[in-house]
């Protein structure tokens, strides 16, 4: 049975498990939400995600919320198959985590206050504040000197394979470069962590 994705596919947080899902070669379904519209507030909605956000998976009698919790997951269900995503050694699972918390907390902040100002919030009517927009560009471009330096070191974030801590980022690239139109964040880098696919609509 396809494992049901609940969350517009335009929804970064429902692209991070989307492709993680593609990368294992597990069938998926998309269960649709429009956010505009707030159906991810409705009260069936609460009971499978209580914080009304997207993404929630439905796998047979099983249920999960949090994007990196899911594709953790999977990573872990399907370990022999489709891509390795997580590492053999527990070393090199540890370096995942690591990345992946990286993304997480330093990265995906920054990535999601530039989205909201620069383009949820006047989709809603409203001004966004540039001064978050300069503030989290520069924090945005001091955690990219971080991705910079290890980059030099080794192919990919947590080593020399992709792994789940450089899929978690595709999603947040995909915003600033295809949706806010701001690839010099990369394009003007020695190592412009290009060497990750960019994830196609
Ligand atoms: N930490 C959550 C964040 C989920 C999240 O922020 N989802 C956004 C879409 S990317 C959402 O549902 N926004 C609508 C809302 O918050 O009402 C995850 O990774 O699953």
């Amino acid at each position: 049975m396809a494992v049901k994705v609940f969350g517009p596919v335009t929804a970064a947080c429902a692209q991070r498990v989307m492709v993680c899902l593609i990368e294992k070669g597990v069938e998926f379904e998309i269960v649709s939400l429009n956010l505009e519209a707030g159906e991810q507030k409705h009260p069936e909605f609460l009971l499978r995600q209580p914080f009304g956000q997207v993404p929630a998976i439905e796998d047979g009698d099983f249920r999960l919320f949090e994007s990196r919790a899911i594709i953790r997951y999977y990573a872990a269900k399907y370990a022999d198959q489709g891509t390795d995503l997580l590492g053999k050694t527990p070393e090199e699972r540890a370096m995942v985590d690591q990345w992946l918390e990286v993304e997480a907390h330093n990265f995906n902040d920054q990535v999601f206050n530039l989205v909201f100002n620069i383009l949820i919030l006047p989709r809603m009517g409203k001004q966004g504040n540039l001064m978050v927009v300069d503030e989290s560009e520069r924090k945005l471009e001091k955690v990219l000197d971080v991705y910079e330096e290890r980059l030099s070191k080794s192919k990919y974030l947590a080593g020399d394979k992709f792994t789940l801590a450089d899929l978690s980022h595709l999603p947040g690239i995909r915003y600033l470069v295809e949706v806010l139109g701001l690839s010099h964040l990369f394009t003007e880098r020695e190592r412009p962590f290009g060497q990750v696919p960019v994830m196609e609509d």
